[in-house]
């Protein structure tokens, strides 16, 4: 289809001032830029349309309209152009026929624009807000509405709120003939939310349930490629954190020198993390303050080696100094995950045989001299992984019309096990490491943050069986 050729079903976002309607739309189409949001009425003076593509191809046309704000005033003047018209008219030429008179350019204005929208739509979305009491105004607003002849179906928001009058919408809707309507919070939507809306919508137009079904569908799918996705830069973070390994004298102030640059370094890597998955996620870096990129030093609440994060997964980094200094770095037993052939190797090595210079050779060769592996210790990992899990939990669950920062619980995995959960998770809050983790200890060419790294088929092996793991979820 052409770029100038219509969608195949177009919607009309319209309601009150003040509803929720550009929210929506941003929600649905995941879109943190369009339009204007803000806690005034009359912040939309302009139609603006927004496409949601199926395939590369669009299918369905948003268009958010300004609020409705004065109802009452314009039914007064359509039944006055009623009884000047000698003839019964019906719904749509009522409307059409206010479209023609001066007033619509000037007084009714912004109503004008939402009816002239809607009659060139196919249906409408009407958006209100469940907080408010149902009123003469928002019934005429209805009743107009409803006379440009085409299907409406109530979408009520803010129902997340302990103030939502839903049952007394619902039974005001009924009364006016609407007796479908869809509950949808845009800053916090149902995982589900948008499949229940195109569902209910299939219902009112009976010749686009095709196309809806597609979809909701396509949506559905793309949620599980995220997610895919997500696990696997999750999965990649873990590895490199895991694999990577700095060398070091074991002197005090070589380790503190050491143990700064690894932190430096992992916190750099999470970062990456985190702007990847905001990405994935059409969210922006500002979505997410608790973690200032570029990081700006140790910031509570999001500083990987504070002690009150180490904490959370249950280590209790001791009062001196040298402890804080140097807490979540570890020395590797490096030999521990190492193949009989390779201690071999190693033997070989440090006799003073081995003339290659080989990776394996040159790291032992260093061990034997007094120099040390540093790497993140388990905490760090676990940490790591549950810190990233609950963001994941976060971006899922948050739709684009939020302008809230998301904020991550200070118990690290809390947000992740209560919306997803899945033994990988829990083990990686207590118990043992995945044995992916555990293998990247003893490879670390696996790390992108090493100068040998080599993206090897057993390194991306390692990646997907881990983030398979990570999103093993219970059904
Ligand atoms: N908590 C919560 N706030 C919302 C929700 N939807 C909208 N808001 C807030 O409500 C206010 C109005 O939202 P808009 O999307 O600008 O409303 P609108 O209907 O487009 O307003 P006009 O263009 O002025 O008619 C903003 O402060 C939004 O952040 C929701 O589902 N939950
Ligand atoms: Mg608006």
């Amino acid at each position: 289809m052409a770029e100038t050729e219509r969608a195949r079903l177009r919607l009309a976002v319209v309601g009150h001032t003040n509803t929720g309607k550009t929210s929506l739309l941003r929600t649905l189409t995941r879109d943190a830029d369009f339009g204007v949001v803000r806690d005034s009425p009359g912040t939309t003076r302009h139609v603006q349309g927004a496409r949601l593509l199926v395939e590369g191809q669009p299918a369905v046309e948003l268009f958010d309209t300004p609020g409705m704000e004065d109802g009452m005033a314009l039914l007064d003047y359509l039944d006055q152009l009623a009884q000047h018209a000698g003839t019964r008219l019906d719904g749509p030429e009522r409307i059409r026929r206010f479209l023609d008179t001066p007033e619509s350019q000037r007084r009714f204005e912004q109503e004008a624009r939402v009816l002239r929208q809607l009659l060139d739509c196919d249906a409408g979305l009407y958006v209100v807000d469940a907080r408010d009491p149902v009123l003469a105004k928002h019934r005429d607003e209805l009743a107009i509405l409803a006379a440009c002849g085409r299907p409406l179906l109530p979408v009520l928001n803010f129902v997340r709120s302990p103030q939502q009058r839903c049952a007394a919408w619902r039974e005001a809707l009924a009364r006016l003939g609407l007796h479908a309507s869809v509950e949808f919070d845009s800053v916090a939507p149902a995982l589900d939310g948008e499949a229940q809306l195109y569902d209910k919508l299939a219902l009112l137009l009976d010749g686009y349930s095709g196309l809806l079904r597609t979809l909701k569908d396509d949506i559905a799918t793309q949620r599980e490629r995220r997610r895919h996705d997500a696990l696997l830069l999750i999965a990649e973070l873990l590895v490199d954190a895991a694999a990577w390994h700095l060398a070091t004298a074991v002197d005090e102030e070589s380790l503190r020198n050491a143990t700064a640059a690894l932190r430096d370094k992992l916190r750099r890597r999470e970062g990456r993390c985190v702007k990847a998955l905001l990405k994935l996620y059409r969210f922006r870096t500002a979505d997410f303050p608790q973690h200032a990129l570029p990081l700006e030093g140790e910031r509570w609440g999001m500083d990987l080696f504070h002690p009150q994060a180490l904490k959370s997964v249950g280590v209790h980094v001791g009062k001196g100094v040298a402890a804080g200094a140097m807490a979540g770095a570890t020395i590797d037993a490096f030999t521990a995950g190492m193949s009989l052939g390779a201690a071999a190797l190693a033997g070989a090595a440090i006799g003073g045989l081995w003339q290659g210079a080989d990776r394996l050779g040159k790291r032992l060769l260093g061990r034997v001299r007094g120099y040390r592996e540093l790497g993140a210790d388990d905490a760090v990992l676990r940490l790591l992984g549950l810190r990233q899990l609950d963001l994941l939990a976060a971006l899922e669950r948050r739709g684009h019309a939020a302008q809230e920062g998301i904020e991550l619980p200070r118990d690290a995995g809390a947000m992740w096990l209560d919306a997803a959960g899945g033994a990988a998770a829990a083990a990686l809050r207590k118990g043992r490491l995945p044995e992916e983790i555990t293998l990247a200890r003893s490879q670390p060419q696996w790390s992108t943050l090493s100068d040998d790294y080599e993206n090897t088929p057993e390194r991306r092996r390692a990646i997907a069986a881990l983030a398979r793991h990570l999103g093993d979820v219970p059904s």
